[in-house]
C-alpha cells in the first residue's frame, strides 16, 4: 500500500483540511500520514476560532520519523497558517522526498479575493518560494492571482487563465492546475497546464453558492489519485467530478452544515469512479 504524508492543519470542526485529507485518501487505499501544521477548534470562517501553531513540533515528528526510516510515496501540503512554516515544510521536502516523489503544493490562503481570516499578508510572498518544489500546483483563482499578481476577477476567458497557468509555472511547478475557472455562466472548471504549455480545461455544472472545504477535497483527491498513477489531467478531471457530485447532494441535503460540504455521502461513488480510471474491476 502506498504512503502519503498529509501537511496542513486539523480543524477540530469545519470538514477540511486533515479532517477531509485523511478519510478520502484513506477511503482511496492509501496509507495517509499526518503532520498537522496547527491545531484550530473550528476552521476560520467561524467567529471566535481559537488556533494553535504547531511549529514546535514539526521537526521533532520530522526528526522521528528520520530515526524511524519512513519512507513516503508522496507529499502533500495544504494550509501552513504561518510563513514561517512555509520553511519548515520545504527541509522537510528535502528530506523526505526523492527527485521521483510526487510533491503536491495545494497554496491554501485565500479564496473569493480574499485572504483567510487571520493570515500574515506576507503569505502569498513566502508561498511562491514552496511552489518551486512542486510538482503540481493545485491554487484556485483567488490564490493563482496572489501568487502571479495578476488582478482577482469574477469570471475568466482564455487568455486570464492561460496567463495565471503561464505565470505559476514560471515560479517552478512542473504542473499547475487551477479550480474555481469560470468562463461561461453555467460551468465551472479546473484549468490545466504542464512544460508542453497546452492548456486543458475541465468543466462541470456551475453550482451557485459558498461551500467551505471544497478546494481541499480537490486537492486530497488529486493527490491521492497521482501518488496511485493517475496521469495529472485526469487526476484533477477526477477531483472535479468529485466536487461536483458532493455539491449536488449537499445543495439537496436537508441536514447540511454551513461551515462544510456532505462529503461523505459520495465517497462510494468516487471510489467507483477511481477503480475505472486506474481500469480495476468494480466489486460485484
Ligand atoms: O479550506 C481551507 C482552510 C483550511 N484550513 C483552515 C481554514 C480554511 C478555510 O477557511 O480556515 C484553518
Amino acid at each position: 500500500m502506498k504512503r502519503i504524508v498529509s501537511i496542513q492543519d486539523l480543524s477540530c470542526i469545519g470538514k477540511c483540511s486533515l479532517g477531509v485529507a485523511l478519510p478520502v485518501l484513506s477511503a482511496m487505499g492509501l496509507e495517509c500520514a499526518a503532520l498537522p501544521t496547527a491545531l484550530l477548534s473550528a476552521h476560520t470562517a467561524f467567529d471566535g476560532f481559537v488556533c494553535r501553531d504547531m511549529q514546535e513540533f514539526f521537526r521533532p515528528v520530522a526528526a522521528h520519523w528520520r530515526a524511524l526510516g519512513v519512507r513516503f510515496d508522496a507529499v502533500s501540503t495544504g494550509y501552513l497558517g504561518d510563513p514561517a512554516l512555509v520553511e519548515l515544510v520545504q527541509a522537510f521536502i528535502s528530506d523526505f522526498a526523492s527527485p521521483q516523489t510526487p510533491v503536491i503544493v495545494d497554496p491554501v490562503m485565500a479564496d473569493h479575493g480574499r485572504l483567510y481570516a487571520g493570515l500574515s499578508p506576507d503569505l502569498p510572498e513566502k508561498m511562491k518560494s514552496l511552489c518551486r518544489h512542486a510538482d503540481i500546483l493545485t491554487p484556485n483563482i483567488t490564490e493563482a492571482c496572489l501568487l502571479t499578481g495578476l488582478a482577482y476577477r469574477e469570471t475568466h476567458d482564455e487568455a486570464f487563465v492561460r496567463s495565471a497557468l503561464e505565470k505559476l509555472l514560471q515560479l517552478g511547478a512542473q504542473t499547475a492546475i487551477v479550480t474555481g475557472v469560470h468562463m461561461r455562466a453555467d460551468r465551472i472548471g479546473v484549468a490545466a497546464m504542464d512544460d508542453s504549455g497546452e492548456m486543458s480545461l475541465y468543466e462541470t455544472a456551475y453550482l451557485p453558492g459558498v461551500f467551505y472545504g471544497t478546494g481541499d477535497l480537490f486537492a486530497s483527491v488529486c493527490a491521492g489519485a497521482l501518488t496511485l498513477g493517475l496521469p495529472a489531467k485526469d487526476a484533477a478531471a477526477l477531483a472535479a467530478d468529485y466536487i461536483y457530485d458532493t455539491l449536488r447532494v449537499t445543495a439537496a441535503d436537508p441536514d447540511r452544515r454551513w461551515y462544510g460540504v456532505s462529503f461523505e455521502a459520495t465517497l462510494p461513488a468516487l471510489i467507483a469512479r477511481l477503480g475505472r480510471a486506474l481500469g480495476k474491476e468494480e466489486p460485484q
